[in-house]
């Protein structure tokens, strides 16, 4: 993974593992330079958490794995970042909920996505979306306007794990729902989220496979329960809570 040994019994050794994942992204064209910018914005919003899921995220990650359940044409979007981060993760939760999965980019490139497509397919992936881009989001004028029509043109539900707002607002705005992973609660993305989940890709996404395992035997009504008992608003405010005084 990377030349450097990291001792496990280093007390951060989880979140410098996490940054080689990141430094390898990015010589590997998969991860933008931006990402390393991202990567550590958010990682200041973990170490306030505490590094770990907090009662309310973990609720949230369960809200998601019911949406997932209940959706006619779930998707996941996928950018540089998360690509290094957890591939194998998205894969296997793609395949639990039966999702598609899209690269979406910021900073699109041919290069970078098929990169990541090749990355993704390393990692189990069968089909991966988001080269074709013969759909647009109305209202945003970057490259993540560019969609698949059969993708996230297409999805009722979407995972939109850690990016820029815009998008996120202009997709809630088609009526989409949206299931947010960014461990800052205040950025614009997580407060126009469906379902808003504060807390780092790399524990966010497993856990809400292991959510989804466990409530796929579930009726329609038990799932609708969970995603009707879910409180957005009171999610983002534990959150911001959480960082702000400890609280966790
Ligand atoms: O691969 P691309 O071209 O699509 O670009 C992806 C990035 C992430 C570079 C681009 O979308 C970007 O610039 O995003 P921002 O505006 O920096 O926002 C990233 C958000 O994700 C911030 O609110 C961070 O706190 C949050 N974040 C960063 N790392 C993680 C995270 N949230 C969850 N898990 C992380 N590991």
């Amino acid at each position: 993974m990377s030349d450097i040994e990291i001792p496990e019994s280093h007390p951060r050794y989880e979140s410098l593992l996490t940054r080689h994942r990141i430094e390898d992204g990015v010589e590997k064209g998969i991860t933008s330079k931006q990402g390393l910018i991202a990567q550590g914005r958010g990682e200041a919003f973990d170490y306030l958490l505490g590094e770990k899921t907090t009662e309310s995220a973990d609720a949230a990650e369960r809200a998601a794995a019911a949406h997932f359940l209940l959706a006619e044409h779930p998707v996941i979007s996928v950018n540089g970042n998360v690509a290094a981060l957890c591939p194998g993760e998205l894969v296997e939760l793609a395949e639990v909920v039966g999702a598609d999965l899209e690269v979406n980019l910021f900073n699109r490139t041919p290069e970078r996505m098929q990169a990541i497509v090749d990355h993704l397919r390393e990692h189990g992936a069968e089909e991966v979306k988001g080269l074709t881009a013969d759909g647009r989001i109305p209202g945003l004028d970057h490259e993540r306007a560019k969609v698949d029509a059969d993708g996230i043109g297409d999805a009722d539900v979407v995972l939109v794990p850690l990016e820029d707002g815009d998008r996120a607002e202009a997709l809630s705005e088609m009526g989409k729902i949206e299931l947010v992973i960014d461990l800052n609660p205040l950025s614009r993305s997580a407060q126009c989220a469906t379902v808003p989940i504060v807390d780092n890709v790399i524990r966010a996404v497993p856990n809400i496979t292991r959510h989804a395992r466990e409530l796929k035997g579930a009726s329609r009504e038990e799932l609708e329960a969970i995603v009707d008992g879910f409180d957005r608003e009171a999610a983002l405010a534990a959150a911001e809570r959480a960082i702000r005084d400890g609280d966790t």
